[in-house]
């Protein structure tokens, strides 16, 4: 999201700005940083050395493809995870090891646009198991292990043309689910543009979440081919629904911003997941083509395992009463958010400066007593008075996203107008606003999209930071901004740059992961084929032209460290073990002329380089993390011959 800096509304006056904040009046942006500035801001953010933070937040990276991990209240980078992008500082994405998670049914994919993280929930509460991301161009799903902070596992989401709405969980994570952004030809095929509106077809998928904890493409609805948002499921009483705003209920395929904005409302899905469970149960969903690939890390191997799998359930809604309704939304709306209660169902509108409150049991009552005002492709469109809780109006410009504090509030974050407006939830008034610099996108408060929010602070995240930091050249950082929203009035505490460009974000309490993390693979759990345990297990074995080095790193030597006939011609693969049972003991390897990247080894752990020499010579190899006193002594070397000479293999064993 880009916008012109003319739109851009600056405010630096605190409180009672309303006037000047729908006057839209480009002000001259000050780096006083506001007048709402808490005044002991310093101290609710100082977390002094040695002490943890509060929480952990995971942040997404938007178009660097990765999750970022901040500690909040200080803002602190703890930790950049590799998702779906390689990844260089540990090898993601380049080790024989983890390639495989970058498979698609597209190829191998080294980059992508990563969004929405969510946390695996029970019983509608943050439960510190997993997070999720979605990949945005090549729709995927990714699952975190927070014990060990790393990519486990990455499904593929087929028949969808780009995966935005994404991914969403049910109350006790029975399902992930993920919409098409893009509505497309389904199954995709060669159509004229301009004929493109009656073919195309949307679906939202239902990924389970199994017993073992894999995910799969458990079925898929097939929708009417608008183009679908964010979403939420619903908890508590609104268990077993979920609600997804669209946009383009004009189908346009050109000049979106203007063709896809022409109706005066746009369309919130009502998805009644459990009934589409009972259609799909009952036979009702057809097997199709839905080629995708699904990858997991195992632990024990270490290894990536990557399968492809070519047929889906798909369920089309029409073959399925109930399964799906419409509701009209103001404009141009960017997500619905279903408050920890489960009863209402917010939605902004960007271009209608409303938002939108349903009233979860309005629309029970609605379904019952058949309010429908009409239908859309076949899908029954509820009438929206019948399902209206209230409005709020007015709020500001550009509504986009909200969040909840579990106190009745909820706070909606205004991209034009640049701010948070904090509102109550049944009387619908806004009762504060705060400022942000600049162009706020997502806001999250920790555990808000559960029944349990921990509502002491937001996070903004702005898409634009103009002058906020120093300059470091035409690309400038995009910005979090920290609030306190514990007392009636919000407090701006912090600024800090952020890793990529992060849409969304979630936080939750340090407490409930912390004393879990994994802190070592242990060596004789180690199921890596290639596996060297102990430094007389080390060494070099020829396969004709291909050699495999069993190799062994430990505080602070390589074994071996001498190789000699090694040929061009050869791939020789590095299979680094890491000896050390000590936390936090790392070494790395890399070799002159490598042209994937370095390894980084945790301790107990094994992962491979490939290396293909060119030229005879004597080949330097070191290690990169400096592990000890004599890191820097860490080294060893190759010796390469030419192809078809005799030298003979040979490697030491300490000796
Ligand atoms: Cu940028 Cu959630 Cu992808 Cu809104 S989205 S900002
Ligand atoms: Cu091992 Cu540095």
């Amino acid at each position: 999201m880009k916008i012109n800096n003319n739109t851009m509304v600056t405010i630096g006056i605190g409180i009672g700005l309303a006037a000047s904040l729908f006057a839209c009046t480009p002000k001259k942006s000050s780096n006083s940083g506001g007048a709402a500035i808490s005044k002991n801001a310093a101290e609710k953010v100082y977390v002094a050395p040695g002490k943890h933070d509060e929480f952990y937040a995971f942040l997404s990276g938007g178009f660097s493809g990765q999750l970022a991990v901040y500690g909040l209240p200080s803002g602190r980078l703890l930790r950049v995870i590799p998702v779906y992008s390689v990844n260089p500082e540990n090898g993601y994405g380049f080790t024989e090891e983890t390639k495989k998670m970058l498979n698609t049914s597209h190829g191998f994919v080294p980059w992508d646009d990563s969004h929405h993280p969510q946390l695996s929930l029970t019983d509608g509460k943050v439960d510190g198991r997993y997070a999720y991301i979605n990949a945005n161009n090549t729709p995927r799903i990714a699952k975190i292990d927070l014990k060990t902070f790393k990519t486990t596992e990455i499904i593929e989401v087929p028949n969808s043309g780009g995966n935005h709405g994404s991914p969403y969980l049910t109350e006790n994570t029975e399902y992930l689910i993920a919409s098409t952004r893009f509505s497309i030809p389904l199954p995709n095929k060669d159509v004229a543009l301009d004929k493109m509106k009656e073919e195309v077809k949307g679906t939202i998928s239902f990924i389970k979440f199994g017993k073992d904890e894999k995910m799969e493409v458990a079925f898929q609805l097939l929708v009417p081919g608008i183009d679908y948002d964010l979403a939420s499921c619903g908890k508590g009483m609104s268990h077993g629904y979920c609600f997804l705003t669209s946009y383009n209920s004009e189908k346009a395929s050109t000049l979106i911003e203007i063709n896809a904005s022409k109706n005066d409302k746009d369309l919130l899905a009502i998805v009644n997941w459990k009934k589409a469970e009972e259609c799909v149960a009952a036979g009702k969903a057809k097997t199709v083509d839905g080629r995708h690939v699904h990858n997991e890390l195992n632990e024990s191997t270490h290894t990536v395992t990557s399968a492809t799998i070519d047929k889906v359930k798909m369920l089309d809604v029409r073959d399925c009463e109930g399964a799906l309704y419409y509701a009209p939304v103001a404009k141009s709306p960017h997500g619905a958010d279903v408050d920890p209660s489960g009863q209402y169902i917010i939605a902004g509108g960007k271009l209608a400066a409303q938002i939108t409150a349903y009233d979860f049991n309005k629309i029970v009552k609605a379904i019952q007593d058949k309010k429908f005002t009409g239908d859309y492709d076949g899908v029954k469109v509820l009438d929206y008075e019948s399902v209206l809780a209230g409005e709020v109006k007015k709020p500001c410009l550009g509504p986009l996203h909200t969040e909840f504090d579990g106190k009745g509030n909820a706070y909606t974050s205004c991209f034009v107008s640049s701010e948070v407006v904090k509102w109550k939830l049944g009387t619908w008034e806004v009762v504060d606003r705060m400022p942000t610099y600049y162009s706020l996108g997502h806001i999250m408060i920790p555990g808000s999209g559960s029944k349990q929010p921990w509502g002491k602070y937001l996070l903004a995240m702005n898409k634009i930071t103009k002058d906020r930091y120093l300059p470091v050249g035409p690309e400038l950082p995009q910005s979090a901004q920290l609030i306190d929203i514990s007392g009636e009035k919000m407090e701006m505490l912090l600024d800090f740059p952020t890793v990529g460009e992060p849409h969304y974000a979630v936080a939750l309490e340090a407490n409930l992961i912390k004393d879990k993390v994994k802190k070592i693979y242990t060596l004789e759990e180690n199921k890596h084929p290639f596996v060297a345990k102990s430094e007389k297990e080390a060494r070099v074995v020829r396969e004709g032209n291909v050699v495999h080095v069993y190799g062994t790193a430990i505080r602070s030597h390589f074994m071996p460290d001498n190789i000699e006939g090694i040929k061009v011609g050869d791939t020789v693969y590095f299979h680094i073990t890491n000896l050390e049972q000590d936390w936090d003991i790392a070494h790395g390897f890399s070799i002159i002329g490598a042209n994937t990247s370095e390894l980084l080894l945790m301790p107990g752990e094994t992962n491979t380089f490939k290396w293909e020499p060119s030229k005879p010579g004597v080949y330097p190899f070191y290690c990169t993390d400096f592990c000890s006193a004599l890191h820097q002594e860490m080294q060893g070397y190759i010796r390469v011959s030419a192809g078809g000479s005799s030298t003979p293999l040979k490697f030491n064993q300490g000796k």
